[in-house]
């Protein structure tokens, strides 16, 4: 029996490799390392479709071939097995997270298993698991006791800030924190202790605040700025509102320059790299501080056009600024009252998104200008965010266009500071071009904005009223949700209510059990619920668990030592196998997980914990596999008529209804007992209107994967009909691995094909046949031609290509009859990250003992590459009329002498002496007559 008998072969193989532990990966090595990671799932009920495993191949691919190449490689997986899809699981079944969690990896673990990856299994990770979860509890204990110094732009130990303010009080910090206080060394120690720390929250890296928060009523918690879409949860599509909460959160601005800086070292796709940078939003501006006339308050405005500063005609101030209330005057109130609880409920987006709504307040006060002592209104507006800036703005109508819109509406004055082009009309549009002459502008009258700016900045410093400053438009990250199936935020509150962190050696915290998974009758979290749950037997715990990505934000640091009870991973193993060198995933994390890990990267660099301070060096984005979904036509007005698509004239009178994928033979033809046959789906007495009798024809559509549409593919069934390795090397044929694409199931015969060919160039008529012999020249070519190509394609990712050049190469050797070992050895090795199994079994027939994973690299040797001769089009006149293959060491001389004396030239000579003859070498030849 030597037919190519994938089933046997991938079983076979399969077991060996687990009980060989082929792909353990050992701590250390004196090779080089190669850190390949794929983003890690979670683990769905509904189990992998054939679009998850993409990346996946992909990474192994990279694994397979770096290893190959002499790298130590690791590549190892695991789950992010916290979520709201079990809990709601949960809540709808009753049954523990934990158990369907469980259920759902082992499903995973099957399918990826069957494969073929490359993993190290005994390196999985689940970020449920309170073995790992207790450090992703460490890192917050150490966040809680950390503040950052922005001089020295670094994290730092708690005690030492104790230290600088029994010293010298605020005097010379730069610290991140919520909000900036003055006081000195002798009154810091005679706070209270409860006052110091009230203080030292507003300076922790996980600290709990009142703050604004996304609170989605439906979903019943609280929500991150990414989680949020169009003022929808990201999740179920719930509405979203903005709610005033005591909460944990991460003080992630605090990085916000790092992780600016950090996106010029990466090799990402600019495309992320540009989603990050406007997330973090950085803007140069400068702060103005404005006298309120009778109350000797003043208010500090955020602007970026410091030069306008003379066209100000009002100030506007968020509805949710602390001054409205004082500021507000007795006429005023009721009006002002109105409108800051109606601006409240609305969210941030609606309120920037909406530009033609224009709505605002005056308080009934009146502010001074700083530089020309006018009179200037202040206004309360939505389009000012109390979360930018100083949340406070001067208004230039002239040269801003919400400003102006708002003018016009409420009929402020527009006064022009900055030159426009001839004929503008400044009642019509604003002018916002951040460039031009001032005028009407006294001391910077006829500067160039940039001067201007200089300028103005300059004389605001000298007389206290102003300073430069960096905006940035990240915001602090909401760390606490009111979930039961996350970590549990170790802190306790003690007597006096006041937040503590849990002792270091009680984590971990582990989840208490509960008898149901819904928020109390109260409204206080799930975990609420839990009986005798206290801290030493006496203090209430925290009732938030940690968000969704909270524990994949470190996850790629625990495979390094994924069973280290002592710390979260051995520093000398950290120090040899530093980030991840390519890390593969989706691109739809971009200000999510992608931002977040690298967050916590930098802080446990900070630490001294990793010796890195970015945790993905390089980073492909995997297209999506999208559903080829198989739709039939139902009349409208015959709700029971089906009709097959040939015969449909006027499409608008049925309805598409889908079926499932697996129906249409290779015409897209189905077979009419399949609708039939299925009456609670498509209806009952059914008619069919068809060309070929029993045959229904169906139409293609190209969408997302999903159940609802009946299209999905799972990876088993393509493995059962064609084997794993086809599978692998059909998704990858696919298309470029960024790009979006159908899976077309169509397709993967050839490819199949293409294996089955390769496994008969080892056999004749069914047995073993492989020759001793020396190859010749041409077998020599297409082998080392390939082994460049296959090289060359995987370091540029280019992993379709491959998949061709493979093919193309079988081919060719096929019809050389090439069976010699000098060629197919190499072979086998070559298409080894694309079909292990195969390759694994041919390798062993070749007589090797160990696995062709520990194989190596083929090399190639420049002397096959060169062609021999080249075929060169013959032009006459610039038109080319034939072509002429000559030995490529010919002189320009002999190959003029070859193409006027040769038959096919006569033609177009017609007798007569060519006027010249241009010949570039290797590339073509042009006759003029
Ligand atoms: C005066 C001015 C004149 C402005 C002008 C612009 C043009 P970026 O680049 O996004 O940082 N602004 C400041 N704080 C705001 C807030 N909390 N809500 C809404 N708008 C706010 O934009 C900074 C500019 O946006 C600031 O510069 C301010 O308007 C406005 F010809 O000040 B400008």
């Amino acid at each position: 029996m030597q037919e190519y008998n994938f089933a046997e072969i991938e079983n076979k193989w399969l077991k060996r490799w687990e009980e060989e532990k082929t792909y353990k990966v050992e701590d250390y090595s004196g090779k080089p390392k190669f850190y390949v990671l794929d983003m890690f799932p979670y683990p769905s009920g509904a189990g992998l479709h054939v679009g998850h495993p993409l990346g996946y191949i992909a990474s192994d691919i990279f694994a397979r071939y770096k290893k190959l190449n002499g790298f130590h490689v690791l590549h190892p997986m695991g789950f992010d097995a916290f979520g709201l899809p079990a809990e709601q699981y949960a809540i709808q079944t009753g049954r523990h997270p934990a158990e369907t969690t469980e259920e759902n990896i082992e499903r995973y673990k099957k399918q990826l298993k069957k494969i073929g990856f490359s993993y190290d299994w005994e390196r999985e990770i689940r970020t449920c698991d309170p073995g790992y979860y207790r450090w992703t509890q460490w890192i917050f204990l150490k966040l809680f006791d950390s503040w950052y110094d922005l001089n020295i732009q670094k994290a730092r130990p708690i005690k030492e800030l104790k230290e600088i303010f029994s010293k010298t009080g605020t005097e010379n910090l730069n610290a991140a924190c919520g909000e900036e206080m003055s006081f000195t060394s002798a009154e810091w120690n005679k706070f209270s202790n409860k006052k110091k720390e009230e203080i030292l929250m507003n300076y922790r890296l996980a600290y709990y605040s009142e703050a604004y928060v996304n609170w989605c009523p439906a979903l019943g918690t609280v929500l991150a700025n990414d989680e949020v879409k169009d003022g929808l949860s990201e999740r179920g599509g719930f509405p979203v509102e903005r709610k005033l909460m005591p909460q944990w959160s991460l003080r992630i601005t605090a990085y916000a320059e790092r992780l600016l800086q950090g996106l010029e070292r990466l090799e990402w796709s600019e495309s992320i790299k540009e989603a990050q940078r406007n997330w973090i939003g950085k803007s140069q501006g400068c702060e103005i501080l404005f006298e309120i006339e009778k109350s000797g308050e003043r208010i500090k405005i955020f602007t970026t056009r410091p030069d306008t500063i003379y066209g100000v005609t009002y100030l506007v101030l968020a509805p949710e600024h602390p001054l409205v209330e004082k500021i507000t005057s007795e006429e005023q109130k009721q009006a002002v009252e109105e409108y800051v609880k109606y601006a409240k409920n609305r969210s941030e987006r609606d309120r920037q998104a909406d530009v033609e709504r224009v709505t605002g307040v005056f308080t009934g006060s009146y502010a001074t200008h700083p530089l020309t002592g006018e009179k200037i209104p202040i206004w309360i507006a939505e389009y000012v965010l109390y979360n930018y800036g100083t949340g406070a703005v001067m208004a230039v109508p002239a040269h801003d266009e919400r400003d102006h819109r708002f003018a016009l509406h409420f009929d402020l004055p527009i006064k022009q500071v900055i030159e426009t082009p001839e004929g503008w009309n400044l009642r019509k549009a604003a002018y916002t071009e951040k460039k031009g002459k001032c005028i009407n502008s006294e001391i910077i009258d006829g500067l160039e904005v940039g001067d201007a700016i200089e300028r103005i900045v300059q004389e605001l410093e000298n007389k206290g009223l102003g300073k430069k400053v960096t905006q940035y438009r990240l915001r602090d990250a909401v760390f606490g949700r009111q979930r039961y199936w996350g970590e549990p935020i170790p802190v306790y509150y003690d007597e006096e209510g006041v937040p503590c962190p849990v002792n270091e050696n009680d984590l971990p915290v582990t989840l208490p059990e509960i008898d149901k998974y819904l928020p109390t009758e109260t409204g206080e979290p799930p975990l609420a619920r839990a009986k005798d749950w206290k801290y030493k037997g006496k203090f209430e715990f925290e009732k938030t668990t940690m968000p969704g990505w909270a524990g994949s934000s470190w996850y790629f640091i625990r495979y390094i030592d994924p069973h280290n009870q002592k710390r979260i991973a051995d520093p000398e193993k950290l120090k040899y196998w530093q980030n991840v060198d390519l890390y593969i995933g989706g691109s739809e994390h971009a200000t999510g997980h992608l931002i977040y890990a690298r967050f916590w990267t930098k802080f446990l660099y900070d630490l001294g914990v990793v010796p890195y301070d970015e945790p993905f060096a390089r980073m492909i984005n995997q297209g999506m596999i999208l559903g080829n979904s198989a739709l039939v036509y139902r009349s409208k007005q015959k709700p029971n008529l089906y009709v097959s698509a040939e015969k449909v004239d006027n499409p608008a009178e049925y309805s598409l209804i889908h079926v499932d994928v697996n129906l249409p033979d290779e015409n897209d033809y189905i077979d009419v007992k399949e609708i039939a046959s299925r009456p609670g789906m498509y209806g009952e007495n059914l008619q069919f209107d068809t060309s070929i009798p029993g045959k229904l024809k169906c139409v293609r559509m190209v969408e997302k994967m999903s159940k609802s549409k009946l299209n999905v593919v799972n990876p088993d069934d393509i493995i059962e009909k064609y084997g794993a390795d086809t599978l692998r090397c059909y998704e990858m044929f696919l298309g470029p691995i960024t790009d979006h694409k159908p899976w077309d199931t169509k397709g993967i015969e050839g490819v199949h094909r293409f294996i089955k060919k390769f496994w008969r160039l080892f056999h004749m008529e069914g047995t073993w046949n492989v020759s001793e012999d020396l190859p010749d020249e041409k077998e020599w070519k297409v082998l080392h031609k390939t082994i460049k190509k296959v090289r060359d394609d995987i370091e540029r990712a280019s992993l379709n290509t491959v998949v061709s050049h493979l093919m193309i190469a079988v081919n060719e050797l096929q019809e050389l009859k090439c069976n010699k070992r000098k060629i197919l050895e190499p072979l086998v090795v070559l298409i080894s990250p694309y079909a292990p199994f195969i390759a694994e079994e041919l390798w062993e027939k070749l007589g090797h003992n160990q696995s062709v994973y520990h194989a190596t690299f083929p090399k190639y040797d420049e002397k096959y590459l060169q062609d021999s001769s080249f075929e060169y089009p013959v032009s006459f006149n610039g038109k080319v009329r034939f072509k002429l293959e000559l030995p490529v060491e010919m002189s320009e001389e002999q190959i003029k002498e070859v193409v006027v004396s040769h038959e096919n030239s006569a033609k177009w000579l017609q007798g007569k002496t060519p006027k010249k003859i241009i010949v570039v070498k290797n590339r073509i030849i042009n006759v003029v007559v």
